[in-house]
C-alpha cells in the first residue's frame, strides 16, 4: 500500500500539483457539526446551497459509494507582484485564469492517469464547487492546518493555495493530519476591517468582504461595511496578507496560468460603474472576476466610489 500512495503522489505531482496528501475516506464528524452550528448560527449568509449539501459534505461515502480514500490537492496561486494603491482591489486569487479551469484540466489528466494505472478503480474528483469540505480534507491528508482565519496554511509555502481532490475506492496509505501551528498568534483577527473572524476559526460570512463582494447577490452593500471595504472590489486578502506564515513562506507560483492580467492590477472604480455589460463580459472573460456579475461588480464600484476618495482623479 506504500507503494499504491507513492505512486499517487508521484502522479500528482507530474500533472502539476504542488501538495498532496492521503486520508481514509472516513465521516467527517467534528467537522461537520461545526458546519452544522455554523449554519444554525446564519454565518453562511445567502449561501444557502450549504444547506442542501450537508449530508454529503459529511461524508465521502455518500458522495461515492465504497470511497476508501480522499486524496487532496494543492496548487500554489502566489504571485509577488503588489496591490494598486489608487485603484480598486482585486483579490490575489483572482489576478489570472479562473483556477477552477486549470485545476480541472489538472485534475482531469491526474486522473486519467489514475484509471490506466488502477484500473477498475472509481475515481471522482472535485474542486471548489463539490459537495466536499475541501479545507478538512486537505488537513486531514497533512497539506496544511486551518488557521484563525480559516484558510488551511502550508507550513513551507503559506495559504495561497487552491484546494482539490479525488475520492477514490481505492485503498492507500494514509498521511499525518496536519497540526495547528497559529499558536498565540491573532493578527489575522486583529486586521480583519469587519470583524467577520468572530472568534478564531469561526467566520461569519455576512460580516466578510469576500462574501459581501462576490457571492452576495443584493442590490447593495450593507452600510456599516461601506467604509471598511478598504478599497476591495472583488475579494479581500487581509486576513492572508498579514499571516506571518505568508510573510515569511510565500513563494512565487510556476503556473503561468496564474500571472496577473494587467488590467486587473490597475481598474479604476469610476472605469467599472462606467462599463457596459459587453465590456464586462470581455474584459472578465475565462477570469474568476466574472462569479460576482455585471450588477455584483458595478454594486462594488459604487460602493468604493462613495466611501472613499479612490480613483476620482
Ligand atoms: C463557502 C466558501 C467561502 C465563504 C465562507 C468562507 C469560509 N470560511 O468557509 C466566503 C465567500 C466568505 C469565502 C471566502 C474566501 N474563500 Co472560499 N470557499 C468556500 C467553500 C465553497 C466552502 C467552505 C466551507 O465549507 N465553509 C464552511 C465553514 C463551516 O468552514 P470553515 O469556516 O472552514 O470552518 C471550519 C474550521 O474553521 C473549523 N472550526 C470551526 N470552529 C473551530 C474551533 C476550533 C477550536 C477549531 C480548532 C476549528 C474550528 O470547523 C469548520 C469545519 O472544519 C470552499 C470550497 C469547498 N468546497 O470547501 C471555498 C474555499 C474555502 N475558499 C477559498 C478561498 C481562496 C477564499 C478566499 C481567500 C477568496 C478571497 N481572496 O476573497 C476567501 C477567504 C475568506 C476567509 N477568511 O475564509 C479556498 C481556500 C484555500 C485555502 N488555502 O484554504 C477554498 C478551499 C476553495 C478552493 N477549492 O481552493 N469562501
Ligand atoms: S477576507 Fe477580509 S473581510 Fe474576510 S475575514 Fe479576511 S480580512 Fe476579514
Ligand atoms: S495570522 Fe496568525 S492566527 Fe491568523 S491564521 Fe496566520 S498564524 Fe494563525
Amino acid at each position: 500500500m506504500v507503494e499504491v500512495s507513492e505512486s499517487i503522489k508521484s502522479m500528482a505531482y507530474e500533472e502539476g500539483f504542488d501538495l498532496v496528501g492521503i486520508s481514509a475516506a472516513l465521516p467527517l464528524d467534528s467537522e461537520s457539526e461545526r458546519l452544522k452550528e455554523w449554519i444554525s448560527r446564519g454565518y453562511q449568509a445567502g449561501m444557502t446551497w450549504m444547506d442542501r449539501t450537508l449530508e454529503k459534505r459529511s461524508d465521502p461515502r455518500k458522495v461515492l459509494q465504497g470511497a476508501r480514500s480522499v486524496i487532496s490537492l494543492a496548487r500554489n496561486y502566489y504571485h509577488p507582484a503588489a496591490y494598486p494603491t489608487a485603484s480598486a482591489k482585486i483579490s490575489r486569487y483572482a489576478w489570472g485564469d479562473d483556477y477552477h479551469v486549470v485545476m480541472e484540466d489538472m485534475l482531469k489528466g491526474f486522473v486519467r492517469r489514475l484509471e490506466e494505472r488502477f484500473q477498475g478503480k472509481k475515481f471522482l474528483h472535485y474542486c471548489d464547487t463539490g459537495p466536499v469540505m475541501d479545507k478538512s480534507w486537505a488537513q486531514r491528508g497533512g497539506i496544511g492546518w486551518i488557521g484563525k482565519h480559516t484558510n488551511v496554511i502550508n507550513a513551507a509555502i503559506g495559504s495561497w493555495i487552491f484546494l482539490a481532490e479525488v475520492i477514490s475506492d481505492l485503498e492507500c496509505e494514509y498521511d499525518v493530519p496536519a497540526v495547528d501551528h497559529c499558536g498565540t498568534c491573532r493578527a489575522c483577527i486583529d486586521a480583519c476591517p469587519t470583524e467577520a473572524i468572530v472568534e478564531p476559526y469561526v467566520l461569519d460570512a455576512n460580516r466578510c468582504i469576500s462574501f459581501l463582494t462576490i457571492e452576495n447577490r443584493s442590490d447593495s452593500i450593507p452600510g456599516e461595511f461601506e467604509p471598511n471595504l478598504n478599497g476591495w472590489l472583488f475579494g479581500c486578502d487581509i486576513c492572508q496578507d498579514v499571516c506571518p506564515w505568508n510573510i515569511k513562506f510565500q513563494t512565487e507560483t510556476d503556473e503561468a496560468s496564474f500571472a496577473p492580467r494587467r488590467e486587473n492590477l490597475n481598474l479604476k472604480a469610476m472605469e467599472v460603474h462606467l462599463m457596459t455589460r459587453e465590456n464586462f463580459q470581455d474584459k472578465f472573460r475565462g477570469s474568476p472576476v466574472k462569479r460576482a456579475k455585471y450588477e455584483g461588480l458595478r454594486r462594488n464600484a459604487d460602493a468604493l466610489l462613495k466611501s472613499r476618495d479612490l480613483d476620482k482623479d
